[in-house]
């Protein structure tokens, strides 16, 4: 069957068309051999498809990219927040930012022209107020995108914990080895959990014991390796001892930590000293507690995510932060306007990438090459 989708309303723009054929690979290729034999077409490129509808001014670049991110979405939070990102594009915000860079920017150069000499404080309040919107930009992006790609969750604590335990609790299967003595997990495990839409990675550790040595020192160097890369820690800690002094420098490594006070089947009322942390006390071994934990973790990620979580836009805020950050050094240190002008640009251009009003052919081809063919 062969639909016709006449352009402008198709996807690209353009004239399409859509061939549906039964999905046995032998007749898919009979089909695109007698296409190749007509010499009037060519396989299409990666994302080519997405490409030719934002050149067409279809799509803008961030909802292209959307395009990429619905494919590649693994919970339906992501899911979420790609159909978003495609439905309602960037934040108007950043476009307006964009303005009030290129309007310091033209201020400056006209002031070139007058021979007027501006003092580089006039502009240090307003850089500061344009940097303070993108550094809170990107710490939400930044938080956005762990949610999409999945959220690194470290269960750490001394041996014999219960971390374990907890790890196969979440999971829901006797995925690591739990036993009474200590020192039982060495190497690091790791498990995807689907929680309400969320995709939590689980990593279970060895037992933090600061005068290990051999394998098991190994393996307390990975538990800190591990502890740094998360978004969450699940600090876990054995009630019936409580929080020692030398662990309250574990409690700081990840972005955010939980403290877990486990075992209250063995000593029901729980205390805990760090009281900035959120804490959650269960039984791991008896599953007493756990949905409270499962809640905890769910509220430390907003549930409003801004537009921005794909890694090209973040490393573009990250440029522009970087450059405002210059911008303002200069103006401490009481440099001419003209240098201030340098730094500002390349605020701009990092805006206008990411805004996609101003792209060069190299990377909009490296954007699409990372698509699928089809698309
Ligand atoms: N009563 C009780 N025992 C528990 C609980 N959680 C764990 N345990 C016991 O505590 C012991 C250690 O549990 P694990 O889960 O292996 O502890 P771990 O922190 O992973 O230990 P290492 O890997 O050696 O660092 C085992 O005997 C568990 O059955 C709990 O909630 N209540
Ligand atoms: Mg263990």
């Amino acid at each position: 069957m062969v639909v016709f989708h006449p352009g402008p309303y198709s996807y690209t723009g353009e004239d399409l068309a859509e061939i549906s054929c039964h999905g046995n690979p032998m007749l898919v290729s009979a089909v695109i051999d007698v296409i190749n034999s007509t010499k009037l077409a060519r396989q299409a490129q990666r994302g080519e498809f997405t490409k030719r509808a934002y050149l067409e001014g279809k799509l803008s670049l961030a909802q292209a990219e959307a395009v990429d991110a619905v494919i590649r979405a693994k919970t339906p939070t992501g899911l979420e927040m790609a159909r978003s990102l495609l439905k309602d594009d960037i934040p108007q915000q950043l476009t307006s930012i964009c303005q009030d860079v290129q309007k310091i920017i033209t201020e400056i150069e006209a002031s070139f022209l007058t021979d007027e000499d501006l003092s580089p404080q006039l502009f240090q309040t307003v850089i500061s107020a344009v940097l303070e919107q993108v550094s809170a930009y990107l710490d939400h992006a930044r938080e956005a995108s762990s949610v999409y790609d999945g959220i690194n969750v470290t269960i750490a604590g001394l041996p014999n914990a219960g971390k374990s335990s907890l790890f196969n609790a979440i999971v829901g299967y006797p995925r690591a080895i739990v036993h009474a003595e200590a020192g039982t997990t060495r190497d690091v495990i790791r498990e995807h959990v689907n929680i309400d839409g969320l995709n939590f990675i689980f990593h279970d550790t060895a037992g933090i014991k600061t005068t290990s040595i051999g394998p098991e020192k190994i393996g307390v160097e990975k538990t800190i390796e591990s502890l740094g890369r998360s978004d969450l820690v699940l600090y876990v800690v054995d009630t019936c001892l409580g929080l020692q002094t030398e662990e309250i420098q574990w409690l700081r490594y990840g972005k955010k930590t939980i403290i877990v006070m486990n075992k209250i089947d063995l000593c029901p009322t729980p205390a805990c000293d760090a009281q900035e942390f959120t804490t959650v006390s269960l039984s791991a071994k008896f599953h007493q507690g756990l949905e409270k934990l499962l809640e905890a973790m769910h509220n430390e990620f907003p549930k409003d995510l801004p537009h921005i979580f794909l890694q090209r836009h973040i490393n573009l805020l990250e440029m522009v932060q970087a450059s405002l950050e210059t911008c303002l050094e200069t103006i401490v240190n009481g440099l001419t306007p003209d240098v201030l002008t340098i730094d500002l640009d390349h605020a701009l251009k990092a805006l206008q990438a990411l805004s996609g009003t101003q792209l060069s052919g190299d990377i909009l081809d490296s954007i699409f090459s990372n698509f699928c063919i089809g698309k």
